[in-house]
């Protein structure tokens, strides 16, 4: 089967997470990407929580599938010589350096343009060109911070609070996915590579932005009538921390199931969507709700939403957090169980869509990761495994022209 990014070339200069996110990414679509690491120790995660001794990382081995892995050390001559190469002939380059260090290597943007006009290069850092802050070298918890998620998530007695969801990471790989294929289109037209920038501190606040939509409500009437602290508490002049309550019009919040007290996740979120008002009274046993004054309106219920989520918590007490969901589905209301990465591993919903996938590993055996979450009807993205380090850097070589005696000096003096 053709993949679309079949022919596309990809210089990947990232490590860690956010860089890398993007290029597994454009691989499973099709691009041939090409991991440029350091002699002897390549990307950091390789080394990273190992799991197993000797073998990679299996946070290397869930970000870098697909790819090719070239060892270069472009700080020696030889080393850029071999870059310059690869530039000539490559649609895109993908970096999340350290701010700065792309340029002490010798390659600024002006530099790669002159090298290969056609060329995309593109970059995440933590804060954008030109902020007070672009100096700062950024990971995951920092952005979540810098970008607003951190003070709007958690509890209001609680302090700022991180997600476990990648939001600085993965999230701005992503940002930067859809950059780099808006700028291959718009090379289709122009002719012309160009320059594409995403910041971590961005990505977050593109989530966040109902936040700065809540921050803007409080500034002009005073309230927020979604956030528990409505009506019976206090609102400062910035947005609060809501807990688990729903970001939009839907009041939801965190209820308690079957064994909650010996599962820690023995819980579904439950949302109360206006018009499913009636439906959530027959489901709960309540029909008497339905036209009491008290109940029938989303404003007559905020007042009062925790008694009624109290309520509902009693109707669950005697279910397992799927057997509510098995009952509550057929009502029609937006639900679901809080599920464990353990429950996620093991679904078998998760397993056929090739959400979840088993990958063959040279060094590891098999091991889990999560494939493309976007399915197409024309193409089914394969996850194949990461690449050892310096695994295809004969053959990367060797399709640039060097010979088997290049790649001997090559090695000899270590720049690869
Ligand atoms: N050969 C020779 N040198 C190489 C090389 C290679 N193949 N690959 C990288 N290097 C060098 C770089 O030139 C740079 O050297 P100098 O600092 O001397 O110029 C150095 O290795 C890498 O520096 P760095 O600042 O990128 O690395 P770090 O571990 O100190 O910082 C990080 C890591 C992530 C904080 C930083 O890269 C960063 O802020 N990146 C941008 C934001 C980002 O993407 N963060 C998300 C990371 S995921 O949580």
């Amino acid at each position: 089967m053709t993949k679309p990014l079949e022919g596309v070339k990809i210089i990947d200069f990232t490590h860690v997470q956010a860089g890398p996110a993007c290029t597994q990414l454009l691989a499973w679509f099709g691009a041939d990407v090409i991991k440029v690491e350091r002699p002897g120790s390549g990307d950091v995660t390789r080394n990273q929580l190992r799991d197993i001794p000797d073998a990679d990382a299996l946070y290397f081995t869930m970000l870098n599938s697909n790819k090719k892995s070239l060892t270069l050390d472009t700080k020696k001559p030889e080393g850029k010589e071999v870059l310059e190469k690869l530039i000539r002939e490559s649609d895109v380059l993908v970096e999340n350096f350290g701010p700065g260090a792309l340029d002490r290597m010798g390659f600024s943007w002006e530099r790669l343009n002159e090298l290969n006009p056609k060329m995309i290069v593109a970059s995440v850092k933590g804060f954008s060109d030109g902020h007070h802050y672009d100096d700062l070298k950024v990971y995951e918890n920092v952005a979540q911070c810098a970008g607003g998620a951190a003070s709007t998530t958690g509890f209001w007695d609680g302090p700022p609070t991180i997600s476990a969801a990648a939001l600085g990471d993965s999230n701005t790989g992503m940002h930067l996915a859809i950059g780099i294929l808006t700028a291959l289109l718009g090379r289709d037209k122009t002719g012309k590579g160009q320059k594409v920038a995403v910041s971590m501190q961005d990505s977050v606040l593109n989530l966040c932005r109902v936040k700065l939509r809540d921050q803007q409500r409080l500034e002009r009437v005073g309230y927020l009538e979604e956030y528990p602290q409505y009506p019976h508490g206090e609102f400062s002049d910035v947005v609060p921390r809501g807990g688990n309550a729903g970001g939009g019009g839907q009041p939801g919040w965190v209820l308690k199931c079957k064994g909650w007290e010996t599962d820690p996740n023995a819980y579904i979120y439950f949302t109360i969507q206006g018009h499913a008002w009636e439906p959530i009274c027959k489901a709960l046993g309540k029909p008497e709700w339905i036209n009491d004054p008290a109940y029938k309106t989303a404003e007559a219920r905020q007042p009062h939403i925790f008694e009624i989520f109290g309520t509902i918590e009693a109707w669950l007490s005697d279910k397992t957090k799927f057997e509510a969901v098995d009952i509550l589905r057929k009502f029609d209301i937006p639900c679901a169980p809080v599920l464990t990465m353990k429950e996620l591993a093991n679904d078998p919903s998760l397993r056929a869509s090739g959400t979840i996938v088993e990958v063959p590993h040279k060094k590891r055996g098999s091991y889990l990761t999560v494939g493309s979450p976007i399915k197409f009807s024309d193409m089914k993205p394969e996850v194949t495994a990461s690449p050892l380090l310096g695994e295809h850097t004969d053959e990367v070589l060797a399709g640039l022209g060097y010979s088997k005696q290049d790649i001997f000096n090559l090695r000899e003096i270590k720049a690869v």
